[in-house]
Order: structure tokens, then sequence, then C-alpha cells
């Protein structure tokens, strides 16, 4: 290798490996996401379906609250708009149990879930910290069929809330 060379890739070296440190799983704080019946963002972790960035942080849907948005307006996660991109429906029954798993925990306003823009269920969250996992009992039963449900987490600490999209199959 010439000198110039061997330079030329110490560089490359030195600048590559910051950024690589940014957009690796490492960055990754902690939230939380709806885990069952599994999210979009939870099967891109399961590698059910085949995502960008979101496998690695599936708790990071963060966005400003009052959004109807899959991906919580991330243009990095926006597979997870995407409803072409074979999300697998989970069958339920018309009673649907939520979970949500939590990776940080946040002090709570609200958990709200809509279906097409209208808000089906809300549970406060008694402007406390949850404790690991909280789970919702939703009634579908005015939804019968495939549905995308836009799941929402209002904290009480930030203007954030987070998001979650979960495909079902109601009947
Ligand atoms: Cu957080």
């Amino acid at each position: 290798m010439s000198r110039k060379r061997t330079m030329l890739a110490a560089l490359g070296g030195a600048v590559l490996a910051p950024v690589l440190m940014l957009i690796g799983p490492g960055i990754a704080s902690a939230h939380g996401y709806v885990s069952s019946p599994p999210s979009r963002q939870a099967q891109c972790a399961a590698e059910t379906v085949s995502c960008g960035d979101i496998k690695w942080e599936p708790q990071s849907v963060e966005g400003p609250k009052g959004l109807q948005s899959c991906s919580g307006g991330n243009d990095r996660f926006a597979d997870l708009d995407d409803d072409s991109k074979g999300w697998k429906l989970t069958p339920v029954s018309t009673q649907v149990t939520f979970t949500w798993t939590f990776t940080a925990r946040h002090r709570t306003s609200d958990y709200e879930y809509f279906i097409g823009g209208t808000e089906v269920a809300s549970f406060s969250g008694n402007d406390q910290a949850p404790p690991a996992t909280v789970s919702h009992q939703v009634d579908l039963s005015g939804y019968p069929g495939q549905q995308k449900v836009l799941a929402v987490w209002n904290i009480a600490d930030t203007g954030d809330a987070f998001y979650a999209c979960i495909d079902l199959n109601v009947s």
C-alpha cells in the first residue's frame, strides 16, 4: 500500500467508526411499545418482517403528542407506516388485551387506542410511572375483520407520546 492510500484508509476508519457507533443499536435509550399482540415494531424486532433501524429499538417510536402515525413521524422508522409490508395479522376475539412493555417508565397521562382515526378506548395513567408491563382490555366488537389499531402512550413528563400499530383480524 502506498503511504497516501494507507493514510486514506486510516482517515476513512476514523470518520466511519463514530458514525457506525451512532447508528448502531447502542444508541437506543429506552421507552416502550406494545409487545402483545405483536405490534409492527415488535414484528420488526422479532424479524417476522424485515425492517430497518426500528428492529434494534422497538421501544423508540417517539413523537409529538396528537399524531395518527405508526412511525410517530420518524423518517428513520418509515417502514412502520407501510401497510403493504406483509405485517402478520394476529387473530383475536372481540375482547382484546393489549400489553405494553416499558424499558423506561415515564409518568403517564393516558393510553389511547384508535382505529381509522376514531378513538375506541382510553385509559388513565394517573400521572404515575407504570410497572414494567401494563395491559388493557379493549372491546373491538364494533370492528370485525382486518383492523389496524394505533396505540398511543401519552407520557406526562414531556410533550411526547409513543406510538405502536397492531394489525389484527377480529372475529
Ligand atoms: Cu423514554
